[in-house]
């Protein structure tokens, strides 16, 4: 019986940049207003791999991972939401239901989030793991590369008993971010012409959105081509690879679609991507929705003067969903066969064979790679 104990267990610990080793820590029981969940699964997002890195900014040592899934184990005083047994996932951005974000109808970047400034820290100030007597970082208060993990109450949410764990991970980050960036942020229409740069994990599902939302042309853009043949199964239908185009990309996409394109979509977090997006799109009702994250301190250049003709720059994060309200929904519509994330899926590996699983990450093999615990 764990209950009220403090748990030892396996964990992946990044303690400086690029350094990730799987360590014994101690994960200690949820204070009042946490949850503390055994870990099912999680999935490696892009965004995992920018916090290893160190270029979304973080305090180390941590443990990495948010795109979790898990059943809880414990809850703390006055946890209401959430009951031990329940299946859960894990909310990168949470939903407080009290700040201005949650407060508005549209918004969903809770005031209560830890990804923009990162403290690593829970809502009190202090963490629930240690390792070798060394006080552990959170990442966005999931964490969610360890068997047990504890997040606040407002970063969990309940979902249906029915789902499949080994899969349903995914849609916390990966189905919500992509493939709500297409149907919920930007509502991509029939007959729409898309491009997508870039055609990891997020730019799959963005895909797939712009499939499901009836865009008859989707471009998809990728330095590795080894992402194209899995693409076009999931819907693209044209190519490009800039490193191997004469000229930039974005003038590419503007002969080949003539006027630009009705939605463009960067999935990949890099600012010369982002300004490409914006110039691939049509100057009068082009949508540009950027869903990728820069390190903090870069800057956009765009021309001021092509600003005024009426497209649209919109950012997005977890697909402007509310998360507590939208993710159990988007888990029943899998249930449901109403969206099908199995193709986002292509590796799967035990959670101890971690460093197997960056590696196929870093040699661009993977849509997404799941790890089970
Ligand atoms: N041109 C074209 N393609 C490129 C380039 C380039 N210069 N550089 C890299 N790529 C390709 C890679 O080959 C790869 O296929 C793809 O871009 C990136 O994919 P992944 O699988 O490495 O990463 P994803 O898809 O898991 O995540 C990418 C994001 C940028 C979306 C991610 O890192 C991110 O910033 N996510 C934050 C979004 C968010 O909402 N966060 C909240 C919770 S994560
Ligand atoms: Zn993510």
């Amino acid at each position: 019986d764990t209950l009220g104990k403090t748990i030892t267990c396996l964990a992946a610990i990044a303690w400086k940049k690029n350094s990730l080793s799987l360590e014994k820590v101690e994960v200690e029981p949820p204070k009042a207003g946490e949850v503390r969940i055994k870990m099912t699964s999680t999935g490696i997002c892009g965004s995992d791999d920018h916090t290893i890195k160190g270029i979304i900014s973080v305090k180390y040592p941590f443990i990495p991972g948010h795109e979790g899934a898990g059943i809880v184990e414990s809850i703390g005083e006055g946890v209401s939401s959430v009951k031990p047994g329940d299946k859960v996932l894990t909310l990168a951005v949470p939903q407080c239901r009290e700040c201005s974000a949650c407060l508005h109808p549209k918004g969903n970047f809770c005031e209560k989030q830890d990804l923009l400034p990162s403290s690593g820290l829970m809502l009190d100030g202090t963490s629930r793991f240690t390792c070798k007597g060394e006080k552990i970082y959170h990442s966005f208060r999931t964490s969610t590369f360890t068997e047990y993990t504890v997040v606040p109450e407002i970063s969990v949410v309940k979902i249906d008993a029915a789902a499949p764990m080994d899969k349903i991970c995914i849609i916390s980050c990966e189905v919500a971010t992509g493939y709500g960036a297409a149907v919920h942020s930007a509502q991509v229409t029939p007959g729409s012409t898309c491009v997508v740069f870039g055609l990891g994990g997020i730019g799959s599902a963005v895909v797939m959105g712009c499939k499901d939302s009836g865009a008859s042309r989707i471009i998809g853009v990728d330095i590795n081509e080894e992402k194209f043949p899995r693409a076009k199964a999931l819907g693209v239908t044209d190519f490009l690879n800039p490193s191997n185009l004469k000229k930039p990309v974005q003038e590419v996409v503007n002969e080949m679609t003539g006027t630009g394109v009705d939605f463009a979509f960067e999935a990949i977090g890099l600012t010369e991507t982002m300004v490409a997006a914006w110039d691939s799109c049509n100057l009068s009702h082009g949508v540009c929705t950027i869903i990728g994250v820069s390190a903090p301190d870069l800057k956009l250049s765009l021309s001021a003067v092509e600003v005024f003709t009426g497209r649209t720059l919109k950012g997005t994060c977890l697909g402007d969903y509310k998360t507590r309200d939208c993710f159990p929904q988007l888990v029943t519509a899998y249930l449901q066969n109403k969206i099908n994330i199995d193709p986002l899926i292509t590796h799967q590996l035990p959670f101890d064979q971690l460093h197997k699983a960056f590696e196929v990450y870093h040699a661009g093999k993977t849509i997404r790679c799941v790890l089970l615990f």
